[in-house]
């Protein structure tokens, strides 16, 4: 495909990501800058430390190489979708992580990224086109983060200038040339106020989190019956994900509009929900509120301890 041809294919796969109501979209080209490969180097070093806690899964040596997610791919598309509602988190009786509220992400982006696919086969037929939301072996934030749509704060979140960090980030990978943007420039400053805030201590350093402490990681995904002490002793009302580090950074300050998105509208049941109802719901009363939500990951005997766990009981 010559310049003229690409610059002209590259606007029209934008537009249409933002047709689809996506907030944010770059484009990466493959390999992307030395910036690629010291992320990696990142990813490495995490590991080795054993910041993982239990998610073997991370340990999949594909993540380190986009090349393992489609054979010949040569751009990657980036896009943002806003996932703010403008509801306070904080006096309630158990807080849920907003990224939760609504319907699962997952499918909701994908639903959006595969028309945008669609839209690309149809504009270029030969075209290989897959796509990634969180659970395909891609480090989504370094590739956003690339592809210039925000850049990675010191809680290790993306953070676009415009929608802060209440932001899912999806891609669209691809074997069509398309145009670059220019990597995002990291905005944080002398900013510390998500390490400080954090009450177990998770951040590290800056950047990078040691899940072993960190109260998300023990609410969605520790599958041992019962928390670790300094976990139970810091989560508060925390029972499923944590906002914390994001809550207080300023980025998350500004006024950034409650999404458009009626499938990431917030569930009832999560809004209202209660600690001494919630300790009486039956296994199959969990899964039917859960049924379409990407806390179907928390298990309702998780449910459990953990609201037993926080300290309001
Ligand atoms: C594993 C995982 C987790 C783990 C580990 C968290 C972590 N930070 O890695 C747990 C379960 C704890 C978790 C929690 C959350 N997660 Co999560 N998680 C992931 C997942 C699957 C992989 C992340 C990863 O690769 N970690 C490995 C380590 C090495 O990476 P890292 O911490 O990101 O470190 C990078 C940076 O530190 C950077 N780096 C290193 N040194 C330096 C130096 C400088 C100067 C800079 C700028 C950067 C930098 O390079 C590192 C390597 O990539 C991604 C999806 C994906 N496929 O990428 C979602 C993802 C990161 N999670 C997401 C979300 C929403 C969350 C939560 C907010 C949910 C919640 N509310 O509870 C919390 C946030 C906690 C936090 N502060 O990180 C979103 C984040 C969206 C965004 N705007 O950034 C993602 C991208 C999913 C998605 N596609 O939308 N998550």
């Amino acid at each position: 495909m010559d310049l003229t041809n690409s610059i002209e294919l590259t606007k029209k796969i934008k537009e249409e990501a933002l047709k689809e109501g996506f907030d944010a979209v770059g484009i990466a080209k493959v390999p992307g800058s030395s910036r690629i490969k010291l992320r990696s180097a990142a990813l490495e070093r995490w590991l080795e430390a054993g910041y993982q806690a239990k998610m073997k899964w991370m340990e999949n040596n594909r993540r380190k190489d986009i090349e393992n997610m489609l054979d010949g791919v040569k751009s990657v598309i980036a896009v943002g979708l806003n996932y703010h509602i403008d509801i306070d988190n904080k006096s309630r009786d158990l807080s849920i992580a907003r990224y939760g509220w609504g319907k699962d992400y997952h499918k909701v982006m994908k639903k959006k990224l595969k028309k945008v696919g669609q839209f690309l086969e149809k504009e270029s037929p030969n075209t290989q086109w897959k796509i990634c939301v969180d659970t395909s072996a891609l480090l989504d934030k370094v590739w956003a983060e690339e592809a210039g749509i925000g850049w990675i704060g010191k809680h290790s979140n993306l953070i676009n200038n415009k929608i802060g960090s209440w932001m899912f980030i999806g891609h669209l990978l691809s074997t069509e040339s398309l145009q670059a943007d220019e990597p995002s420039k990291p905005l944080c400053g002398n900013c510390e106020k998500c390490i400080d805030a954090c009450p177990t201590k998770a951040i590290e350093e800056p950047f990078i989190i040691n899940s072993n402490n960190c109260l998300a990681y023990h609410t969605l995904e520790n599958r041992d019956k019962e928390l670790p002490t300094n976990i139970s002793k810091n989560m508060g009302n925390w029972v499923a994900g944590c906002d914390i580090c994001q809550e207080v950074c300023p980025w998350n300050h500004q006024r950034i509009p409650t999404t458009s998105e009626p499938e990431l509208q917030p569930f009832e049941w999560i809004l209202n929900i209660n600690k001494k109802e919630a300790l009486l719901w039956t296994d199959e009363q969990w899964k039917e509120k859960l049924n379409g939500s990407a806390l179907k990951r928390i298990k309702p005997w998780m449910w459990r301890r953990n609201i037993n766990s926080s300290s309001n009981i």
